[in-house]
C-alpha cells in the first residue's frame, strides 16, 4: 500500500470492493501507531508514560452481516480469514488472533453482534515498535462498537483492547498502547498515570525539531520473554521494598533512595532493574517539565538518560540499537536518542534539528549499513489524533 493517508484509505476501499462487493454499505476506521517519548517500561509499575500517536496508521473497511460469520482480509498480506462467532478456536497463523481476541472480549462482556466482514491494512511497521497490534485491536472494537451500537466509551475500549492481547494474544503487556492509540491528539503528547489513568496532554513544539525514527529492521527473540521475567523482577522489587514500607504496592511507590538503601537485599539484578523503574517515572515528570519550558535540548538529553538506563540497568536493549544511539552522540544537530517500546529491536527515537534531517537519515543509513549490512528505514513522524471514523 502507499503512504498517504487519503491512498491508503482510497485502497482499503478498494480492496474491500474488490473482496466484499459493492452492494452494500460499508464505514472505513482508522487507528494509529503511537510513539513514546520518555517512560519505558514504566506502564506496568503503575507509574507514568508520554506517548503520542502518529500519522501511521492501521484502516478498517468494516460493515455487518446477518448471520454469525466473520470474514476478515489483510490487504498487506493478500490473505483472508474467516471464522464463526460461535468458535473463537486459535488459527496457526497469528494476525487473526487480534481480532479474535477483540471478538472474544465482546462476548466475555455479554456483549451482542452479528457476524462482519473487512478488509484492513496500513502503513504502520510491524515488529518496529510502533505497536501496530494495539492499532489493529482497537480500531476493530472502536468499529464494532460503532457499528453495533455496544454502548462502549474511548476508555472501555482501551481496556478491552489490552485484555484481547493479554488473555487471546498471550502478550503481558501494559496500557501504554492501546491508550495512545486510542486517546492521542494532534501536535500534543499526552502524560499518562498509568495507575489513575489520569492524562494530561502537552503540546509538543515541532517548529525547530523534527521526530526521526530509526528502524534496526531486528526483532530479537527475546523479546516476549524477556518482557515477562522484567515484569516479574519489578513485582520481586517490589515484595522485597514493601517489607520496609507496607504502602509499597508497585516500583511506583517507591523512590530512588529506598531501593539505594536496600541495595545489597534486592541482589544486583533486581537492584538495577528497580532503580532503572524509580528513576524513569521520575524522568517523565522532569521531563514534561523541561517542555512546558520549552527546553527541548535538556529533553532530549533526558532521552539519553533513558537509553543508559535500559542498555545497562533493565538491559531490554540490543546492538544495533546502542549502536545507533551511540552513532548519534557524535552529532550536534541531535538533541535526543534512545530506544522506544519493548526493547531488543525496533526503532530509536530521535529529536533532530528540522534543517538537518536529511543530512541525519544519510549519515545513519550509511553507518547501518557499513556495519550491519542492513538498509536503514527511517520514518520522519508526526503528532495525529487517535483512533476514529474516516468520514
Ligand atoms: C511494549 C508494551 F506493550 C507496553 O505496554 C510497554 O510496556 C512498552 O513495551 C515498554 O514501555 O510496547
Amino acid at each position: 500500500m502507499a503512504a498517504t493517508d487519503s491512498s491508503l484509505i482510497a485502497s482499503i476501499k478498494e480492496k474491500y470492493v474488490e473482496k466484499f462487493g459493492s452492494d452494500h454499505d460499508f464505514q472505513v476506521f482508522r487507528s494509529p501507531g503511537r510513539i513514546n517519548l520518555i517512560g519505558e517500561h514504566t506502564d506496568y509499575n503503575n507509574g507514568f508514560v508520554l506517548p503520542a500517536s502518529v500519522d501511521k496508521a492501521v484502516y478498517f473497511a468494516i460493515s455487518s452481516r446477518d448471520d454469525n460469520q466473520v470474514k476478515l482480509y489483510a490487504a498487506d498480506l493478500d490473505e483472508t480469514y474467516s471464522f464463526s462467532l460461535d468458535d473463537l478456536s486459535k488459527p496457526e497463523s497469528s494476525w487473526p488472533h487480534y481480532q479474535l481476541g477483540i471478538v472474544e472480549q465482546i462476548q466475555k462482556r455479554g456483549l451482542e453482534i452479528s457476524g462482519f466482514q473487512a478488509a484492513f491494512g496500513g502503513n504502520v511497521p510491524v515488529g518496529a515498535g510502533l505497536s501496530s497490534s494495539a492499532a489493529l485491536e482497537c480500531c476493530l472494537l472502536f468499529a464494532l462498537n460503532d457499528i453495533f451500537g455496544l454502548g462502549l466509551g474511548r476508555l472501555d475500549i482501551v481496556k478491552m483492547s489490552q485484555k484481547a492481547e493479554n488473555e487471546y494474544v498471550g502478550v503481558q503487556c501494559g496500557i501504554m498502547d492501546q491508550f495512545a492509540s486510542a486517546f492521542g491528539v494532534s501536535e500534543s503528547v499526552m502524560r499518562l498515570d498509568c495507575r489513575s489513568l489520569d492524562m494530561e496532554y502537552f503540546p509538543f513544539p515541532m517548529d525547530e525539531y523534527m521526530i526521526v525514527l530509526c528502524d534496526t529492521s531486528v526483532k530479537h527473540s527475546l523479546a516476549s520473554s524477556e518482557y515477562n521475567t522484567r515484569r516479574l523482577e519489578c513485582e520481586k522489587g517490589v515484595a522485597i521494598l514493601r517489607k520496609y514500607d507496607p504502602a509499597i504496592q508497585s516500583l511506583r511507590d517507591a523512590s530512588p533512595e529506598l531501593v539505594e538503601a536496600h541495595k545489597d537485599e534486592l541482589g544486583d539484578v533486581v537492584y538495577r532493574r528497580c532503580k532503572f523503574i524509580t528513576e524513569e517515572i521520575q524522568r517523565v515528570l522532569d521531563a514534561c517539565d523541561l517542555l512546558v519550558q520549552g527546553n527541548l535540548p535538556a529533553f532530549g538529553a533526558k532521552m539519553y538518560e533513558t537509553h543508559d538506563g535500559l542498555q545497562h540497568e533493565y538491559e531490554v536493549s540490543c546492538p544495533e540499537l546502542d549502536f545507533l544511539v551511540l552513532k548519534t552522540r557524535e552529532n550536534a544537530d541531535v538533541v535526543g536518542s534512545r530506544m522506544m517500546g519493548g526493547g531488543f529491536g525496533g526503532c530509536t527515537i530521535n529529536l533532530v534539528k528540522k534543517n538537518a534531517v536529511d543530512a541525519f537519515e544519510e549519515e545513519m543509513i550509511l553507518a547501518y549499513k557499513k556495519e550491519y549490512d542492513i538498509d536503514l528505514p527511517c520514518y520522519r513522524v508526526k503528532i495525529t489524533d487517535g483512533t476514529g471514523e474516516v468520514l
